[in-house]
This record gives structure tokens, sequence and C-alpha cells, in this order.
């Protein structure tokens, strides 16, 4: 239904019109405000409300935040924050709480000085969540009032009105919203999801008290972190084995508020996180920078001045060798932020290089004084990583040399695909060479390539550079791919615009599926980020009936075809099976035949593929230590939890 034939009964003002206008804009392109109308996009409005909750608790007025799916399968979000002023807003001839839900960028036309997050990366506004809305309800309770609108669309049902009194210096805003079923492929919001972005925030504000409940599935969960940014780090550290307690830096420069904590853990991999005004920069930018410059800087001055480095040590630290095991995060605050890259998660804005830097710089020198002992743990961890590096160089020059890097070489267990389009092609890793075999024999030889892997491959996030390179099964993928490895990595030379991973459904193909996702995680993050890679799905059962055979690729689904056959069957025999029907677990790829492989997992046609992507950053991370590291218990945990999904939906 069109806005404008809800309204026809209103009278219209300039004002009204623009504000019509607006609106339509958004549901007509409602992508190019909230990314897409997928699950992302539906779980990003409630992100734009919480951001307005937390500019308040930026402003310091704000000290919780209550989210909520509700029975009815809306969601709440309240904060005690100021509330949205009411009063009539003199150019639009209404009351401001109006204009701030109706009008586009509304929200950030009261107060410029602060550190906003809404009105940042994606800051489009609740007016457009009202938009998209097809019921929105917001109470306000500020002067010691409640007042109260409603929106269809967001179109107001009634002006603002008040419908009772606060308790005593009570203030806030409570905003219910339904998101339009005309508008969202689904309006089904996951706790999980929201959970993950809710707790992200309260590690960054620390004064906040995040509390987040869903009615449907009886779960809720209060995030309140006291130590803010060190806690943050310990809990992204929590599989690894730190090598100290974090330190912390905070410090302020030209209104530009900086808060760091780091660690460093016994890992070889680095894991940093900036944040700008609470949005995650995952392209990184100048703060990143900023930071990088003096901590190489300030540890090297360090180790020389306290001669924790021989004057005469062949060995030189590069910066690399100062971010080996690092875990850190970063986050600033900007008043106007610029950002920039493909994804626009890149801080542009020049002057903050140097305040990180001047910051860090300061403190980081300080603290390494006052604290000698982590000062010498972390000099003795770089030099080790110096060490690793200068070997894996070597190892790497060898291994260039037999030419295994080489794209012109191929592995000899490759089998390739006729045609020379990447974008056409695929290629299938496939768990164990009678798999590999059958996969070889099955598929389109025209463009999908098949390469076999022998057992398991190398648990890169306990291996050296060095030793990931000398193993056969990796030699083997880089050369496949033909696109590099590490920093060097360049998606846009991959030979196959699809990597499929091809394992058994059993507890083994999933450690396998997780041992290659980590490897790709680690060493050729882009192509996930290009979503160049996708998880294969084999059936679980064949079930036949007379000539009739159906594949089922879970057990529900299982059940779902022995419901259809027992109706057609009028018997059942002593397995309590319908009479004639009869099921085969498949236990490993190895036990179906090329035809059967094709029809059920291979062909385009017919086949599903997940595709893996890096929602976000951290949580991937998180997942790949908990499933890699050395901790057993958070393993367990998390496969408990997951059962069902562990390692896929990553
Ligand atoms: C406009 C101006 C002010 C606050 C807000 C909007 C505001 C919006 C939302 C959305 C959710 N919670 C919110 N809390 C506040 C400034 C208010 C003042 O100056 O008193």
């Amino acid at each position: 239904m069109k806005v404008a034939e809800q309204v026809k009964n209103q009278n219209y003002t300039a004002s009204n019109i623009n504000v019509l206008k607006g609106l339509e804009a958004v549901r007509k392109r409602p992508a190019m405000y909230i990314g897409d109308v997928g699950t992302r996009g539906l779980h990003h409005l409630i992100n734009e409300v919480v951001d307005n909750s937390i500019d308040e608790s930026l402003a310091g007025y704000n000290d919780r935040i209550l989210v909520s799916i509700n029975k009815d399968g809306s969601v709440t979000v309240e904060d005690r924050g100021r509330g949205i002023p009411v009063d009539i807003h003199k150019e639009e001839g209404r009351s401001a709480l109006e204009v701030v839900m109706t009008v586009l960028h509304a929200g950030g036309k009261f107060d410029k000085d602060s550190y906003k997050v809404s009105g940042g990366l994606h800051g489009v506004g609740v007016s457009c969540v009202n938009a998209l809305s097809e019921l929105l309800i917001v109470e306000v309770r500020r002067d010691g009032n409640v007042y109260k609108q409603e929106y269809v669309r967001g179109v107001p049902k009634y002006s603002v009105k008040e419908i009772g009194k606060t308790k005593k210096n009570e203030t806030g805003t409570k905003i219910t919203f339904y998101p339009d079923k005309e508008i969202f492929k689904s309006t089904k919001f996951n706790f999980e999801t929201i959970a993950e972005r809710m707790r992200e925030l309260a590690y960054l504000n620390k004064t906040i008290t995040i509390i987040v409940k869903d009615e449907i599935e009886n779960e809720d969960e209060t995030y309140h972190f006291k130590g803010g940014l060190l806690e943050f780090v310990k809990y992204l550290d929590e599989t690894r084995n730190p090598l100290h307690k974090p330190v912390y830096i905070e410090g302020e420069k030209d209104e530009t508020p900086v808060e760091i904590a780091f660690e460093y853990s016994d890992a070889y991999s680095d894991n940093i996180h900036t944040y700008v005004n609470n949005i995650n920069t995952h392209e990184g930018g100048t703060h990143l920078v900023g930071f990088k410059t003096a901590l190489t800087r300030t540890l090297n001055n360090y180790a020389y001045k306290n001669n924790l480095i021989k004057e005469n040590s062949k060995i030189s630290l590069s910066g690399d060798d100062f971010r080996e095991g690092l875990t850190a995060v970063i986050s600033i605050k900007v008043m106007e932020p610029q950002f920039e890259g493909q994804t626009k998660t890149k801080l542009g804005n020049s002057e903050v290089k140097s305040i990180v830097e001047t910051i860090v710089g300061e403190k980081l020198a300080e603290y390494l004084e006052e604290n000698p002992s982590v000062g010498k743990k972390i000099i003795e961890k770089c030099m080790r990583a110096a060490e690793a590096r200068e070997a894996a160089r070597k190892a790497r020059d060898l291994v260039r040399r037999k030419n295994a890097l080489d794209t012109m070489h191929l592995p000899g267990k490759l089998a390739d695909c006729s045609i020379n389009d990447p974008e056409h092609c695929e290629i299938y890793i496939v768990e164990g060479d009678s798999a590999g075999g059958s996969a070889k024999q099955g598929r389109d030889r025209r463009f999908q390539a098949i390469l076999p892997l022998r057992g398991k491959i190398l648990n890169v996030e306990k291996a050296k550079l060095n030793k990931i390179l000398e193993n056969n099964e990796i030699k083997s993928m880089i050369a496949a791919f033909g696109a590099g490895i590490g920093a060097e990595f360049n998606h846009e030379k991959a030979r196959y615009g699809k990597v499929i991973i091809m394992t058994d459904a059993d507890v083994d193909g999933s450690h396998i599926r997780t041992l290659l996702l980590t490897f790709l995680y680690r060493y050729m993050k882009e192509l996930i980020a290009a979503g160049k890679v996708y998880i294969a799905q084999p059936p679980l059962y064949k079930i036949k009936k007379g000539k009739e055979e159906v594949y089922a690729f879970d057990d529900e689904e299982r059940d779902k075809v022995l419901k259809r056959f027992k109706n057609t069957a009028d018997e059942t025999g002593e397995d309590g099976l319908p009479k004639g029907v009869n099921i085969s677990r498949y236990k490993g790829l190895g036990e179906m035949n090329p035809e059967q492989l094709w029809d059920t997992t291979m062909n385009p046609e017919t086949r599903t593929v997940l595709q893996v992507n890096l929602e976000s950053a951290a949580a991937a991370d998180k997942i790949f230590e908990t499933l890699m590291g050395d901790a057993v218990e958070p393993r367990r945990a998390f496969i408990e939890k997951h059962a069902k999904y562990a390692n896929i939906d990553i």
C-alpha cells in the first residue's frame, strides 16, 4: 500500500508532502538505506534504534537499554535517556518527536557537538525504521509526562498525546516496531544476532547495561562490563594463552577520546579490532595506522634502551614481529568521522593518526617503565616472532625454488576443469582419495575441478608459517587456487570463482572442514570476504520404496519422507518402517557412486551449497579460536550449543 493512500484524510502542508516523499523513497529502495531486505537489514532496524540510545549514553544521560523480542514478533527498545523532545518544532509546526520519527536525518539536527553513532556509518535514523514498519509505537518520558504517538508505515495515526505522568525524574524513550512484511523477506528476529551486537556495545561502553530478551524463546542476557575494553580483550583471548595481564591505555587529544586494550598470547596471528563511535572499522584506517606506528616505535625504543636486544644481534624486529600474537581493541570517538573504503568501514580522518600515535606513544612508554616484567615478556615474544619470520622466509624461498607455489605447476592430484574462465569455474576440495575418485567421475569436467585431500590438513592455528608451507595438502591448495597466500593473497587472481569444501557428514568430516576454514580464514581471508567459499551439502540418508529413491539431508527431512511413504503404505514392517521402505545412512561420500554424488551434491541445478561469510570478524575469530585453540572446555560448550550448525554458519 502506498503511503500517500493512507493519509488521504489528512491536511497537507508543504513539509507534510516532503515527509511523504522521504518515506516513500525509503520504502521504494529500502536496500539503499539499510543495506538489504533480508535478515541483515531486518536486524539493522534494531541497531538503528539502539544507536540513538547509545548516543544518549555517550552524551552522559543513559545508563540502561532494554531490547526485547516480544511474543507477537515485534521488537521493543527502551532507554533511560533524556527522551525525544516533544515541544513544537518552530519550522515544521509540529512536535519535535513527530519530526524525529518522520523526517529523514532529522535525529541529528538537534545537538551537533556530540559523538554520534547514529549519523555515522549507516545512520539513517529512526525515521527509516518507522518508514519500514507496518506499525511503530513510541512512548517518551520527559518533563514529568508520558507522551505517545503511533505510526503506520511512517505516517502518524494521531498527533503526539499525553497519556500519563512519570515517576519522579523519570525520563526515556520506548520504541516498539513491527517490521513491514511487505518489505522484508522474513520478519523473524534472531536472539543470537541481536545479543552479539549488544554484547559488543556493552564492552565498548562500560557504563551501560544492556538487557536482551526473547519472549518467544524465553531467553535473556544482561551485559554490563565494568572493565570495558580490558574485559573485551580477555573475552577475545578466552581460548588463547595470554603472556601477561592486558595493557590499558586511555587518553584524549583535540576532543578525540582514545581507548585501547591489548595483550599478547602465545598465538601466531594478530587480532586487532578497531572501532570509531562504536562502529567496527573492519577496513582499519588512520587510527589503526597510528596505533601500529606507535607500538612498533615504542617497543623498539624500549627494547634497545633496556638492552633487551643485543647490539650485535643479527635479528632486526619488524612491525609484523610486534604484532604476532597480539589481541587488541581500539575504540575512539570522532566528532565528524569520514568513512572510506569498499564497505565504508575505513576511517579516513588524517588528523586521527597523530592523535592515536601520540597518546599510545606516551602512555605505553610510561606503562613499560612501570611494568618492566610485562615489557620483558613482550619483547621476548617479538624476538621469537622475528626468528620464526626469518626461518619462514628461508622455507618459503626453498619451496618457491621447488616451484610448489608456482601456479604454472599445478599439483598432480588436481583434476582441473577445461574452461579457463574463473567466473564460471569451481573447485571441489574433497576429503579422501576415494570420494575424490567419485567426484572426478561424477563432475561436469568443463567447469568443475576436483582436488582430493589426503587425511587431515595441518591445524594452522598452532603452527608457524614455515611449517604451514611445508604441508603438502596446503601447498596443493595454494598452487591450485593460484592467488598467493597471506599478505600476498589476491582473490582476483584465483583460478576459480567458487571454492567448495566437500567433507563427510561425520565428526571427522566436520573437523576437516573446520581445519580448512581456519586455513582459509587466516591465510586467504579475502576469498571468504569475496563470498567465494562454500560448503557442499551431501545427503545423510537414502530412502527407498520400490523404485522410488529419495535423499534426505537431515533427520527432519527423513521423517517427512517416511511420513509420506507411510501414508501410501498400509502396513508397518518389523523394523517399524512402512513396509517395503528401506533407509540407508551415508557414512561417507565414498559410499555414493559418481551419479549419486552428481545428483545430490554437485549438480548446480539441484544442489544446495552454503556460502561462508565473515558477518562479524570478531565473532568469526572467536569461533575459530574456540574450535581450534588449546582450550577444550569452551570448544565442547560451543559444539554442544551449536551442534547442528557448528563450523558451518561462519
Ligand atoms: C533528538 C534530540 C535529543 C534526543 C533524541 C532525539 C533521542 C532520540 C532517541 C531515540 C531513541 N532513544 C532516544 N533518545 C533521545 C536531545 C534531547 C535533549 O536535548 O533534551
